[in-house]
């Protein structure tokens, strides 16, 4: 297969990196240089510095991070399950090799073991090398257990217990493929405590309806409460991306604002994205969303009688 030319330059010389993830809608960005462009086992890693949106991290051409929009994922995967949840002590991440997510997560004390599963072992290396502002240095906290595997593998065979499971994987093409099926969500489910949650990534409903559909199809037939929250981060171009929520505790994403900040006030958490307000606000889903998860339940619901 031939590498797509991600990174060209126009008539100025001016040099862009052009995300293809949607067949029919690129988003370029300029870039003021390219830090590491290559294959690792896995992948093609592109990290580059861009104009707009500082240091941006691609994977087979699909943006998975940049400096300036991180917080809108990281910050809203981390810490709407863990103040939903209240005391959230043991936490798996399935990918997140770049150590954004690990970073959120450790910055809550009563945290006690995370547990840390990435497939690619380059991309810890050159996240170790390029992105301290966005680790900044999570990887020699103590609490963290750093696993190199098929998160696939590691749900299937592990005996752990988990309060919360987040998936911060890629969309479902390539390597991350695996991580949007039944089986993977099921053996995540087992990896969970009583009263835990499962949240992942879903994309851009705009652009990809069926990824946030597939997902609560099969939460809902695994789950008592099956759905998804949203955030918004510019560098997924489309508007809202769905991140999936499930747990069998039905009252979690009930939880008060006047709570929710008696939980961020102990914390003492420093964000740019979360609010209590906003953690709120994210339940509440557009139509066009809304219509989505109705379909997906609704199905489950078919496929199981
Ligand atoms: N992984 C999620 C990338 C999703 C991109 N999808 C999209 N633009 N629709 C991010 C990994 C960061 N730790």
């Amino acid at each position: 297969m031939s590498d797509p030319d991600y990174v060209t330059r126009d008539r100025q010389n001016r040099q862009w990196f052009t995300e293809t993830l949607h067949g029919d809608f690129r988003a370029s960005y300029e870039l003021r240089q390219v830090l590491f462009d290559s294959h690792t086992p896995h992948q093609r890693l592109i990290v580059a510095d861009t104009v707009r949106f500082g240091r941006l991290v691609a994977l087979d051409g699909v943006t998975q991070l940049t400096m300036a929009d991180e917080s809108g994922y990281h910050e809203m995967l981390a810490h709407v399950p863990i103040l939903a949840h209240g005391h959230v002590e043991d936490v798996l991440i399935i990918g997140g090799g770049d150590g954004g997510m690990a970073e959120e997560v450790l910055k809550h004390t009563s945290l006690k073991r995370l547990v840390m599963v990435e497939i690619d072992a380059g991309v810890i290396e050159f996240a170790k090398q390029h992105l301290y502002l966005l680790h900044r240095g999570c990887f020699d906290d103590p609490r963290l257990q750093l696993v190199i595997a098929d998160g696939k593998d590691y749900a299937a065979s592990a005996t752990g217990r988990f309060d919360l499971v987040i998936v911060d994987s890629t969309d479902p093409i390539g390597p991350g493929e695996v991580l949007f099926t039944r089986e993977f969500y099921r053996d995540c489910k087992r990896l969970l405590k009583s009263g835990g949650i499962l949240v992942t990534q879903n994309g851009v409903p705009f652009f990809q309806p069926d990824e946030l559909k597939n997902t609560v199809f099969n939460f809902a037939q695994l789950f008592a409460d099956a759905g998804c929250y949203l955030t918004v981060v510019p560098s997924y171009v489309g508007g809202h991306m769905a991140l999936g929520w499930g747990t069998d505790d039905e009252t979690l994403r009930a939880v008060t604002v006047a709570e929710l900040e008696q939980r961020h006030g102990a914390a003492k958490l420093d964000t740019r994205y979360y609010t209590p307000d906003a953690h709120k606000g994210a339940f509440a889903l557009p139509r066009f969303i809304e219509v989505i998860v109705e379909e997906a339940r609704h199905e489950a619901a078919e496929a199981k009688s």
